[in-house]
C-alpha cells in the first residue's frame, strides 16, 4: 500500500509540474488517481488465491463483460415504457453466443430489470432460442428513464462461478425519479406484511430473516420458488452493485420450513444504502416485497467473534455459510 501511494503522490506532483508548464494536466492527470484506487481495492479484497475466491474484488453487476463473457443486448434504447420483448445474447470467450448453461436457482439465466433509482424491479426468466438469443417480456412499469439490466447465469463450460453482467437500457419519455423509501423493517405487498430481522454489516455475511404474514397470521405454507422459499436480490444505491445473497436451506431438506421466516445470508461490501427485493410464492402467485436497508460499517475489532447482535451461534462467522456449499 505504501509504495503505490508514494508513487501516486510523486506522479501527481510531476503532473502538476507538467500541467503548469504545458497545460496538458487535464488530459493526463486522471489515470493517476484511479490506479491508486485500484491498488487499494486489490489489497483490500485479495486474500491470495483469487482464482478460487468466490468474492471478487469488484462487486457483481457493474461490468458488461467479465472473464470472456459479454452481455450483448439487441437494443439499448426503447421509444416508450410499454411492455416489450427484451432480447440479448451472452457471448463467450470465442465470441460466439453461449447456448449451454449450468442451472442456478432452478433456471439457466435470471434477468433482473430495475430503473436506476431502484424503482420498477422485475425478475424474469427469458427463453433461449437455438441461435443463442435470449428473449423475455419486460413491463418497465416505473416509466421512462434509464434502467439497469442484469443477467445472472453460470456458463456450462469450465468451472465458472456464476456471473452477473449488467448493461443500461434507456427508455424515452417524461422522466420521473422516485426517492428511495427510508430504511424500514416492515413492508406490505398485496395484503401481505413482510418484516425484516437482522442488519446488514459491511464486509461480513449478515443473517437476515424475512417473515411473511397475511391478515395478522404467519404464513406457514409458502411454496417453493426457484428451489427456495424465497429469492432475494440486493442492489446498492448509487451504482447498483448486485450483491451476493443466498438462502439458508431449501425446501425438502428436512429442516427448512415453508414460512413464516425465510433466512438468507447477504454480503455487502461497504456501508451504505441498499434495496432488497424478496420474491416469494404463496397460493400460486409470486410477489415481491421491497425494503431499504442501511449497512453499518464493518466493526473495527478484528479479534472479536463478530456479532450481529443476535444469539445465533450457528452462523456466527462469515466463513460458515460459504462452507455449507451453496452451489453458486
Ligand atoms: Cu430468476
Amino acid at each position: 500500500m505504501k509504495t503505490p501511494t508514494k508513487l501516486t503522490a510523486y506522479a501527481v506532483g510531476l503532473l502538476a509540474l507538467f500541467a503548469g508548464a504545458a497545460g496538458v494536466g487535464k488530459a493526463v492527470a486522471p489515470p493517476a488517481a484511479p490506479s491508486a484506487e485500484h491498488a487499494e481495492m486489490t489489497a483490500g479484497h485479495d486474500d491470495g488465491g483469487h482464482d478460487a475466491a468466490p468474492v471478487a474484488a469488484v462487486p457483481k453487476g457493474l461490468q458488461v463483460s467479465q472473464d470472456g463473457y459479454t452481455l450483448v443486448p439487441t437494443t439499448t434504447s426503447l421509444a416508450a415504457a410499454t411492455p416489450t420483448t427484451y432480447a440479448f445474447r451472452i457471448t463467450g470467450p470465442d465470441g460466439k453466443p453461449v447456448t449451454k448453461y449450468t442451472r442456478t436457482h432452478d433456471k439457466d439465466l435470471h434477468l433482473i430489470v430495475v430503473r436506476r433509482d431502484l424503482a420498477g424491479f422485475e425478475h424474469v426468466h427469458p427463453t433461449l432460442g437455438a441461435d443463442g438469443t435470449w428473449r423475455a417480456r419486460i413491463s418497465l412499469k416505473a416509466g421512462a428513464g434509464t434502467y439497469r439490466v442484469f443477467a445472472d447465469f453460470a456458463p456450462a463450460t469450465g468451472d465458472k462461478d456464476a456471473l452477473t453482467l449488467g448493461t443500461d437500457l434507456v427508455v424515452a419519455g417524461q422522466q420521473a425519479s422516485t426517492p428511495l423509501p427510508k430504511h424500514a423493517h416492515s413492508t406490505t405487498v398485496d395484503g401481505y406484511t413482510v418484516t425484516l430481522d437482522g442488519e446488514l454489516v459491511a464486509g461480513t455475511s449478515s443473517a437476515l430473516t424475512l417473515n411473511v404474514s397475511k391478515g395478522g397470521r404467519p404464513v406457514t405454507d409458502l411454496q417453493p420458488y426457484l428451489a427456495a422459499y424465497g429469492h432475494l436480490v440486493a442492489l446498492r444505491q448509487g451504482d447498483l452493485a448486485y450483491l451476493h445473497v443466498h438462502p439458508d436451506g431449501e425446501p425438502g431438506d428436512g429442516k427448512t420450513k415453508p414460512g413464516p421466516g425465510i433466512k438468507f445470508y447477504a454480503e455487502v461490501p461497504t456501508a451504505g444504502t441498499y434495496r432488497l427485493y424478496l420474491d416469494f410464492q404463496h397460493q400460486g402467485v409470486v410477489r415481491t416485497a421491497e425494503f431499504t436497508a442501511t449497512a453499518e460499517a464493518t466493526k473495527v475489532d478484528p479479534a472479536a467473534e463478530h456479532g450481529t447482535g443476535k444469539p445465533d451461534d450457528d452462523h456466527g462467522t462469515s466463513e460458515k455459510p460459504e462452507e455449507a456449499g451453496h452451489g453458486h
